[in-house]
């Protein structure tokens, strides 16, 4: 190649890739705050996913540890591309991603797991996910389907770790991770975080799973939720505004289920496994109600009235946040209905609801100061230890050649570190 040409090459080298940092600068401003890795994806590797337009990335800058595979042919183009490849952890007990994050802003963090026969063992894991110290989930997945895991969280750091853990049934892996920035006024809690149990889109009558981003503009999953048969089901064309908090979107909102029977409570029931649920439900009228016609209900959970007398507005959403104390006794179900008040000429609507779990996470990360310092000392001997995660918490997985000293739930401190056996000297 004769230097002129070379040089042509660069400068072409240097238009396409700023284009592509532009075009990335528009997806950022649309996918504001996003951060969408996909686990196992080559290195330096990133696309636009399709129909979604999100751009994920490899998982390599997150994450020092485990081994890049693919599901079996078969089982690709299954869900979306995120679930083609994966990362397995065979060694170690824990491994960790790290992910930077503006800290005290409210996350919608989610993980997603599709094991698609990877090792060819047909043998499903099963293993523990933990946010930082404290445990999230217990992942148990099936070859066939994959499965998403969601919470909304707070991080009080300006990093995340999310850590797979061993329970001595196979080895970990992950599909997908997506971090999206919330509202801080929706999803409130007094203490702890949320985590999903369902998120429905009732009403629905198109063939669709559901929906997701470009439609919800922080990229939740709405889900396309039917009791065949139970069901009226009631839709508008027309937009419906959601300029409010929850922001649910719109094409979710036109839609609306209302029991046939016209006296009929609508009712939703599942049976509770954490103390306290959440409640999110999205009203909003599609029918141009008549001067002679009105729409009106209570709600309760587990028989407590949360909301009376509500007459949702036409075209625009009011979201109704109700807590449900679970009933102690086994096979005791959490219930929530929505009843038609006497006054009501027309029966209950429910467009879209969100039920989730109260997660207290009470182990706390590590004195941010000596995080720092230890994550200092690490990288500047490159020490080839096993240091991921928190430091000292939880207690059993603390790093190893370090002690540290625990005091109730205050953050842990580093009193002391042996680097005799890294091979340091001095
Ligand atoms: C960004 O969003 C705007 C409107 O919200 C849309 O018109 C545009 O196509 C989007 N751009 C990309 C690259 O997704
Ligand atoms: C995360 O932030 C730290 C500084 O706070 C920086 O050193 C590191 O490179 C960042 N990591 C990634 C993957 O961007
Ligand atoms: C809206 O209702 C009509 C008539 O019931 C139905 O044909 C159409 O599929 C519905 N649209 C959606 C988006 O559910
Ligand atoms: C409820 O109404 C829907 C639509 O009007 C109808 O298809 C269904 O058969 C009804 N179910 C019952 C149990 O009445
Ligand atoms: C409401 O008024 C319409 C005529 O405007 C009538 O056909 C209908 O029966 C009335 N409905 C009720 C519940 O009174
Ligand atoms: C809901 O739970 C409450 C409290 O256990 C109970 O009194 C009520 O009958 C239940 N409602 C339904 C519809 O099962
Ligand atoms: C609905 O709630 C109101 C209080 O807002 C109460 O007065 C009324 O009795 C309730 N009606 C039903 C049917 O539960
Ligand atoms: C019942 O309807 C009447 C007339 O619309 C209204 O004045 C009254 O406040 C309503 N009662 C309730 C409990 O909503
Ligand atoms: C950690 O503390 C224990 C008990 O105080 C002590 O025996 C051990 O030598 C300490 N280890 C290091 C690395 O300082
Ligand atoms: C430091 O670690 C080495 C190797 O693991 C061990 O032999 C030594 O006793 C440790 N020192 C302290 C003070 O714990
Ligand atoms: C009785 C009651 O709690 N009513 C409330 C139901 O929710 C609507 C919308 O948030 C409020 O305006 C009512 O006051």
């Amino acid at each position: 190649m004769s230097r002129t040409m070379k040089q042509l090459f660069l400068f072409a080298a240097q238009l396409g890739g700023f284009a592509l940092n532009l075009l990335l600068l528009v997806h950022a401003q649309n996918q504001s705050g996003f951060i969408s890795i996909d686990c196992g994806l080559g290195e330096d590797s990133m696309y636009n996913d399709n129909p979604s337009g999100i751009t994920y990335i490899s998982d390599e800058n997150f994450v020092a540890t485990g081994e890049r595979k693919l599901v079996l042919p078969e089982y690709r183009n299954k869900y979306s591309q995120s679930y083609d490849s994966l990362r397995s952890f065979p060694e170690g007990i824990r491994n960790c991603y790290k992910i930077n994050v503006t800290s005290k802003t409210k996350y919608l963090i989610r993980a997603g797991f599709f094991y698609g026969n990877y090792d060819e063992q047909h043998e499903v894991p099963e293993f523990e996910i933990h946010l930082g110290p404290n445990l999230w989930d217990t992942v148990k997945s099936e070859t066939d389907y994959n499965i998403e895991l969601e919470l909304i969280h707070v991080p009080l750091r300006n990093y995340v770790h999310v850590c797979l853990v061993k329970t001595g049934s196979g080895v970990p892996f992950i599909s997908v991770i997506d971090l999206r920035p919330l509202n801080d006024d929706s999803y409130k809690t007094v203490k702890g975080s949320l985590s999903l149990l369902w998120r429905h889109d009732t009403g629905l009558t198109a063939d669709l799973w559901g929906y997701r981003y470009p439609y919800d503009i922080h990229d939740r999953f709405w889900n396309h939720f039917d009791q065949p048969g139970s069901w009226t089901k009631l839709n508008t064309s027309s937009t419906i505004n959601s300029e409010f908090e929850y922001q649910p979107p719109s094409v979710v909102m036109g839609t609306a289920a209302t029991p046939n029977s016209s006296n009929d409570p609508w009712n939703i029931f599942w049976q509770p496994d954490t103390e306290v649920y959440h409640v999110y439900l999205h009203f909003a009228e599609v029918e141009k109600l008549q001067p002679n016609q009105s729409r009106q209900f209570n709600i309760t959970t587990n028989g407590e009235l949360c909301n009376g007398t509500l007459a949702p507005d036409y075209l625009s959403t009011t979201t109704i946040f109700c807590t449900a104390e679970s009933l102690s006794g086994s096979g005791v179900q959490n219930n929530l209905s929505i009843i038609k008040t006497g006054n009501s000429t027309l029966p209950p609507i429910l467009n879209a609801y969100e039920i989730y779990k109260v997660k207290e996470y009470l182990i706390s990360d590590t004195n941010q100061d000596d995080v720092e310092a230890i994550t200092n000392i690490k990288s500047t001997y490159n020490i080839e230890k096993n240091w991921q995660g928190d430091p000292c918490n939880p207690q059993v997985y603390s790093w190893e050649g370090l002690n540290c000293s625990y005091h109730g739930n205050d953050p842990p401190r580093i009193i002391s570190l042996n680097l005799s056996s890294s091979g340091l000297e001095g």
